[in-house]
């Protein structure tokens, strides 16, 4: 009956800050999967409390595990209302990390507004983006999902920033950033920005048959890349 008992433990009665770290990483990718908020804010904070790096308990905890989640919503073993729950749980580890990944001290090195294209809700890689620009010393000016081409350009006028980013994750979505850069064109601006393009359904070509100027496969390649053509921007400027 007793090792019954312990068998039928179920996801509520782990203790998660006694596992092995290895282990309580594993058990974060699968309360992720379930969708459990609660306890991805709590893992998230025993990694910190454990001297994990904010950008390792990122990686290793949050970003797998989502990537997990993205593989069985691809197979169709997970559906929409799951993973919004997953996207839940995620972005409450993510509220923790984000002040950490944002302190960094540096004073602003540029400016960037960045948005979901038109027609598409996904924000999580968006989000952490921003929040990796940020940590680089980047003001971010964050207009959300589902941006029609209005909204860079209000966004642009008002914020003047360096950089405009765009993303998109669906392959019907992606098409939206040519628009936007297109308009750029028309409109005489588009030589005064550094665009920024990315999302996990874009690739190189992409990125340069749109007339970005550049394609970040994440969101360290997208800090790296904010940098040199910003310290290049400010050169040619003078
Ligand atoms: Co959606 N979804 N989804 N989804 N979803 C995908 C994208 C999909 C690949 C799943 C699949 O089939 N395997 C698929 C797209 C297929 C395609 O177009 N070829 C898909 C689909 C089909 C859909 C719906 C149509 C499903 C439906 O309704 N039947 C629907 C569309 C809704 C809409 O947008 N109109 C839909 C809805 C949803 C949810 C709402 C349930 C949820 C989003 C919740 C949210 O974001 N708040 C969701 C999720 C979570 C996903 C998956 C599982 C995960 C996306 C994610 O957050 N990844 C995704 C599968 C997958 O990608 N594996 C999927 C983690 C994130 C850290 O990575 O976003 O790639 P990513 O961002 C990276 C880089 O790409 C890059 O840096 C980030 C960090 O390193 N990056 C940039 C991203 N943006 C950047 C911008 C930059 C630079 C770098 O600017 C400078």
């Amino acid at each position: 009956m007793a090792e019954n008992q312990e068998v039928e433990v179920d996801d509520e009665d782990i203790d998660l800050s006694a596992l092995p770290d290895d282990e309580l990483v594993e058990q974060m990718h699968d309360d992720l999967y379930d969708g459990l908020r609660e306890e991805i804010v709590e893992g998230t904070n025993i990694l910190l409390e454990r001297g994990w790096s904010p950008e390792k308990v990122l990686a290793d905890a949050l970003v797998e595990g989502m990537r997990i989640v993205g593989i069985d919503f691809r197979d169709g073993i997970l559906f929409v209302p799951e993973v919004l729950l997953s996207a839940n749980a995620m972005k409450g580890g993510m509220g923790i990390l984000r002040p950490l990944l944002v302190e960094t001290g540096a004073k602003p090195v540029g400016k960037m507004i960045i948005g979901t294209v038109k027609g598409d809700i996904h924000d999580i890689g968006k989000n952490l983006v921003s929040m990796m620009m940020e940590g680089a010393g980047f003001e971010v000016v964050d207009l959300g999902i589902n941006n029609p081409v209005e909204n860079y350009l209000e966004a642009i006028e008002e914020h003047r920033p360096d950089i405009v980013g765009m993303s998109a994750l669906l392959t019907t979505t992606m098409p939206y950033m040519k628009v936007v850069i297109d308009t750029m064109k028309e409109q005489g601006i588009r030589d005064n920005y550094i665009v920024l393009v990315g999302g996990a359904p874009l690739n190189e070509e992409f990125g340069e048959a749109i007339g970005a100027d550049a394609y970040c496969r994440d969101a360290a390649m997208a800090v790296e890349t904010a940098r040199k053509l910003v310290d290049a921007k400010q050169a040619a400027d003078g």
